[in-house]
């Protein structure tokens, strides 16, 4: 009996490899991407998690990187639309002037995905759904650690800000919801602000700019990535003082670098943010056009990671 079922399945194998495939599964579901650039750890390896997973889902995608520039992003987006892609998806580098590219795709009736940064629409219409992280409960969970890490210290504690891109939902948000923590109590200042672009060499270079005004009166570094805490230590270090110990550094992300500083001692903190976001996008992409519906919003889960953790998550980490 069970022989049998055998000798039938090898028999319908030949046959159905030599059958035309249906029409369906000759056409790959074409994406269009526009990302942000490389700007950062984090960037690098979203990019090679929307690759990749695009690849094991068998979808067509069209990538585009726009170096940090909106104008860029909004080319890409109209290409997408000229090219009639079937969805396109993307990362905002900054959250407000995208009404009038949507308002195309929408009127070529293709559909838009969000992925990690949000838009400022008041037309939500515009896109189907947006998949990230909660970036205000990033800064709070970078504000509650220092409170908790000050506690019985009556200050005051002089933060210096390195803040994301200018106008990027991270930014905005992070530094809300690290506000929004730190301002229960009148000791915490942030004595500097400025944005350092979310990349090393900008860190470094405001950092610099930090030390030079304010010297040895800043204790603690906030930075909205961990690239630009890792310029940041540099700078500190150029400076003659040991980041970790005599400024407490704060960043966001959780990448591998960041590991690497923390179990080096030089950085105190990072607030996971996962890039990982390709597989569900992938998965989205295929719900849109298999007609199904999806939530309008998709928030990734996170986790913070102080330095004494470190060595025992790094070989966890997978980006
Ligand atoms: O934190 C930063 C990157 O949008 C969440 O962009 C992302 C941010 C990330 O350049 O490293």
């Amino acid at each position: 009996m069970k022989r049998r079922t055998v000798l039938v399945a090898m028999a319908a194998a030949p046959l159905s490899a030599m059958l035309p495939l249906p029409a369906f599964a000759q056409k790959p579901i074409v994406l269009g991407f526009a990302q942000v650039g490389a700007e950062s750890e984090w960037r690098t390896a979203n990019t090679e998690s929307i690759k990749s997973s695009a690849k094991d889902a068998g979808i067509d995608l069209k990538f585009s990187d726009a170096q940090q520039k909106q104008e860029n992003q909004i080319k890409a987006i109209r290409s997408y639309i000229a090219q009639k892609v079937d969805v396109i998806a993307f990362s905002p580098v900054v959250e407000t002037g995208w009404d009038t590219v949507l308002v195309e795709a929408k009127n070529a009736k293709i559909p838009v995905v969000l992925t990690d940064r949000a838009i400022s629409s008041k037309d939500d219409t515009l896109y189907v759904t947006f998949i990230g992280s909660d970036f205000t409960e990033e800064g709070r969970k970078a504000g509650r650690w220092l409170v908790e890490k000050e506690k019985g210290n009556p200050g005051p504690v002089n933060i210096v800000e390195l803040q994301g891109t200018v106008g990027s939902a991270p930014a905005i948000d992070r530094k809300k919801g690290f506000e929004e923590i730190i301002k229960s109590d009148p000791k915490f200042k942030i004595i500097r602000s400025q944005t350092g672009d979310f990349t090393r060499a900008k860190g470094k270079e405001v950092m610099e700019a930090f030390l030079k005004a304010e010297g040895k009166k800043i204790n603690v570094l906030y930075a909205h990535n961990d690239d630009m805490a890792i310029g940041a230590i540099q700078a500190i270090e150029e400076a003659g003082m040991k980041p970790g110990k005599d400024i407490i550094i704060i960043s966001v992300d959780g990448v591998k670098g960041a590991f690497e500083a923390m179990m080096a001692g030089k950085l105190n903190v990072s607030v996971e943010c996962s890039p990982l976001l390709g597989p569900q996008l992938m998965s989205v992409v295929k719900d849109i056009k298999a007609g199904k519906s999806v939530p309008k919003r998709i928030v990734t889960q996170e986790s913070i990671f102080p330095m004494e953790v470190a060595a025992k998550e790094f070989p966890n980490r997978k980006y």
